[in-house]
């Protein structure tokens, strides 16, 4: 404490003997006739090439943050639209670079090169047409390429994904990440948030799950209930706070089941048949993906760094984006001599307290062991996935299969009828 206190006095007498040392620099001056609103050629000079130490410090500074920094930038692009991007990415990186260096050499050297002195007079100089279109065409013409290069690189990325894409749900919430393979029948099944309950993460719609959500629903509906009429006690007046309480919940929970019961009467997709992936999942070489997204509470943000992938997931709108891994996780640990080395999904949303924690493995594999992967993993029934594997090709549910499927659905109806 002392010593905080003597040294908070040492620094202010510091400061004061400074401000006093300047004081006597300026009466100096004073005396010695010098006027305040007149710079002398000494001190010009002095100043123009201050300018130009700054310069050489400025650039010097700058190649060191870069220096320091180089490993801070994105890793190595694993994706095929990734490589473009890159390009894209340094492409302008270069120009920046040249026009940076260009612009401030000639800044400061100029402020060195006509610094003022006395008896010289400076141009007036009004407008100039060649000038200003020199820096206006210039400049227009490299923005230009970078546009028309950045539009083509965007078109590629957002174009309609491959018929042959494997497709893959991703779905978030706070605070965790589940991947969603679609089945057999090579579609992902329908979901509905109200379907949502701890053993159905993704609100995914089968038979089961409805039945289930059901029951859950009576047995909730009936816990509130038996709170009207505690035992033992006089039964709970419904007018009163407390039973008005207990009322609108009851209400609640019965609007929720009238829902479920409305979801059991459509005709829906069923995704028995489909996969879910908790932790780790896996994805192809060299194939196309297709991900949806979908988010159950608040935007989150799926990224995946190393290809180049990012994509915002809204509640109530399912976003997409697709690329293709052009190299295997194995592949990419050689690269970098590092051993543990893995692919991740990461959340780019600041979306709550356990944000930092939203993370999975990407696996990136051959075909084959993709597909063995896929086989061994269970279904929402309970099955092995088994034969699946070999019906991955034709994920996508394009326009023309779901009008098909509305066509079926009509001729069933008019059979039953
Ligand atoms: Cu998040």
């Amino acid at each position: 404490m002392m010593l905080t206190l003597l040294i908070l006095f040492v620094g202010v007498l510091g400061v004061l003997a400074v401000v006093q040392l300047i004081r006597v620099f300026e009466l100096a001056r004073k005396i010695r006739g010098h006027r305040d609103d007149q710079v002398t050629n000494r001190e010009n000079r002095f100043q123009s090439r201050m300018m130009m130490v700054f310069l050489f410090g400025y650039f010097a500074f700058f190649a060191w943050c870069f220096w320091v920094t180089k490993d801070k930038l994105l890793p190595e692009s694993a994706s095929e639209h990734g490589v473009g991007l890159d390009w894209l990415l340094n492409f302008n990186f270069l120009i920046i670079t040249i026009a940076f260096v260009l612009t401030h050499i000639a800044l400061f050297y100029f402020a060195y090169r006509y610094s003022g002195h006395r008896g010289h007079k400076a141009v007036y100089m009004s407008h100039d047409n060649r000038l200003e279109l020199v820096w206006t065409i210039i400049p227009a013409a490299f923005m230009a390429v970078i546009i028309i290069y950045g539009l083509n690189a965007w078109n590629d990325i957002t174009a309609d994904a491959p018929e042959d894409a494997h497709q893959i749900e991703l779905y978030s919430f706070q605070f965790a990440w589940r991947a969603r393979y679609p089945g057999q029948d090579g579609i992902l099944g329908d979901a509905n948030y109200n379907l949502v309950s701890s053993t159905n993460d993704m609100g995914v719609m089968t038979p089961k799950f409805l039945d289930e959500k059901i029951v859950e629903l009576e047995g909730d509906i009936a816990l509130e209930t038996a709170k009207l009429k505690p035992e033992g006690y006089p039964e709970i007046d419904p007018s009163s706070t407390m039973g008005k309480q207990y009322t609108k919940e009851i209400n609640r929970l019965e609007r929720h089941k009238k829902r479920i019961q409305k979801l059991q009467q459509l005709e829906y997709q069923d995704a028995g048949d489909d996969i879910m992936i908790a932790d780790t999942f896996h994805i192809p070489v060299n194939k196309p993906v297709h991900f949806v997204f979908r988010s159950r509470d608040v935007i989150h943000s799926a990224y995946m760094p190393h290809f180049r992938a990012q994509m915002n997931t809204v509640p109530g709108t399912p976003t997409e984006f697709h690329f293709k891994p052009i190299v295997t996780t194995e592949e990419m640990r050689e690269k970098t001599g590092d051993e543990e080395f893995n692919y991740y999904l990461y959340c780019n949303k600041i979306c709550g307290s356990s944000h930092y924690n939203m993370k999975m493995i990407i696996i990136v594999e051959d075909e084959a062991s993709y597909a063995e992967w896929l086989a061994e993993q269970t279904t929402y029934n309970g099955e092995p996935a088994g034969e699946l594997a070999t019906g991955f090709h034709h994920l996508k549910s394009t326009p023309e299969n779901e009008e098909d499927k509305q066509e079926a659905t009509e001729d069933e109806v008019a059979q039953m009828n």
